[in-house]
């Protein structure tokens, strides 16, 4: 909230250059404020670092960004700054931001109460040290991260807005910490000292630093689906971050740590047909198989070629439309005439059809029988329907697994993420 003080800004002005700081020792912190290369943000509300331009673009859910705000009350953010003073629960649509302690807070009270410090940085011991940190945390899964940029905001010793009484003594340092290696993204969340849940807005009381909104400690994906929080969001055990440990992360007391680039829906990556399949219309991927195999040597190799590959079923008369070009040439080069299978059988119940990717077959619906086929054929042991252009690409029934009457066929997969190169 905006609310200036003549003597405010006076104060602001004679105080705020001139302050020394004492970084803390909590061994969770990275080396922040006097004697780093950091920028110290001006005393605000609701205030912002602008567009911050990174040397390395951070990945983060799914996108990845040139550039960051570093905002007053307790998050970083992505596309834009994120300055609001209300910790919506996530997850929120639109907002792309890590909030590390997301509430009211003010660093223009009395002058000064508190300092934002931030740089982005690859010094090779932080690099070394941040390395260490993903390795040691995630071991299973990213034994063999290694760090080449890192960006660290703290927020030192800041306070509240609307702060009356003791309410002005009430401070919170916690400090961010972001790391990449150009394609998988890491948080570490850090806290030393916590002493006010919220300020005075959204129903808090400006003198306890408390109420019935504490502050939001999360990461938000920004599409309304994707999103964390710690277990302490927007409670009072905000109070014991300095202490806690996460159980399920090796680590120092006072520290979360997250991965932040993970593909989300919406903005998500583009899907695509599994390689060696071509996509037909807007969704089918198929490959032509134009080695005639018998019908379950079929479907395996289906199975094969793709996660969840398998038989392409021709059963409606747009698909049949729809290949006819496509299975000109393919006729041609299966040779001597052969066929292709349907993907419909009567092998499981002599006389009760059924399509192999479990789809019921309707005999009422669309069918494509030569004359005579279902009254001549269909018994003993011939089972499988494949169809062929010598005969109008009708369909006929033949034995399933006859060596010399094996089919080509098609195999269709879904579309699936490119593959990460992480
Ligand atoms: C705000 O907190 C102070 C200190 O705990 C308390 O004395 C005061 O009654 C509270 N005010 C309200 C409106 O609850
Ligand atoms: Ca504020
Ligand atoms: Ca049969």
């Amino acid at each position: 909230m905006r609310q200036f003080l003549l003597t405010a800004c006076l104060l602001g002005f004679l105080w705020g250059t001139s302050a020394q700081i004492t970084p803390v020792t909590n061994t969770a912190f990275y080396p922040y404020g006097p004697g780093t290369p950091d920028i110290l943000d001006s005393a605000a509300d609701d205030g912002t670092s602008g567009a911050v331009s990174l040397a390395t673009a951070f990945p983060f859910f799914g996108n990845s960004y040139n550039d960051l705000y570093v905002n007053t009350n307790g998050d970083i953010s992505f596309g834009s700054a994120v300055t609001g003073f209300t910790p919506t629960p996530f997850p929120v649509t639109g907002n792309r931001v890590l909030a590390v302690y997301y509430t009211d807070i003010k660093t223009s009270n009395g002058g000064r109460s508190g300092y934002i410090y931030r740089r982005e940085t690859t010094d090779a011991a932080i690099l070394a040290r941040a390395t260490t940190d993903i390795q040691t945390a995630l071991p299973a899964d990213h034994g063999s991260f290694v760090a080449t940029w890192v960006y660290i905001a703290t927020w030192h010793d800041v306070g509240i807005f609307g702060a009356s009484g003791d309410g002005h003594n009430l401070r919170n340092t916690f400090q961010l910490v972001l790391i990449t290696d150009g394609c998988k993204s890491f948080t570490l969340f850090n806290y030393d000292q916590i002493q006010f849940l919220q300020g005075s807005t959204n129903s808090g009381n400006g003198t306890s630093g408390t109420g019935p909104n504490p502050a939001q400690v999360g990461i938000n994906g920004g599409d309304g689906i994707h999103y964390s929080l710690h277990p302490y969001s927007r409670t009072t055990d905000l109070y014991t971050l300095p202490t806690w440990t996460d159980p399920a992360v090796p680590g120092p007391p006072g520290r979360w740590v997250q991965r932040t680039d993970l593909a989300l829906t919406g903005d998500g990556p583009a899907l695509v047909c599994p390689t060696g399949f071509r996509e037909i219309g807007d969704d089918l991927c198929l490959k032509p198989h134009t080695q005639p195999l018998d019908y379950d040597a079929a479907i395996a190799r289906c199975a094969e070629l793709a996660p969840d590959g398998r038989l392409f079923n021709i059963r409606s008369q747009a698909h049949n439309e729809m290949l006819i070009g496509f299975l000109q040439r393919f006729q041609t080069r299966t040779g001597r005439g052969r066929g292709l299978w349907t993907g419909l059988t009567d092998k499981a119940a002599e006389g009760t059809f059924e399509w192999e990717d479990g789809t019921a077959f309707d005999p009422e619906g669309y069918t494509n029988w030569a004359e005579g086929v279902l009254e001549e054929r269909q018994g003993g042991q011939r089972d499988c329907v494949f169809m062929k252009k010598d005969d109008g690409w009708q369909w006929n029934i033949q034995k399933c697994e006859t060596r010399r009457e094996r089919n080509a066929f098609i195999c269709t997969a879904p579309k699936a993420p490119v593959p990460s190169e992480c």
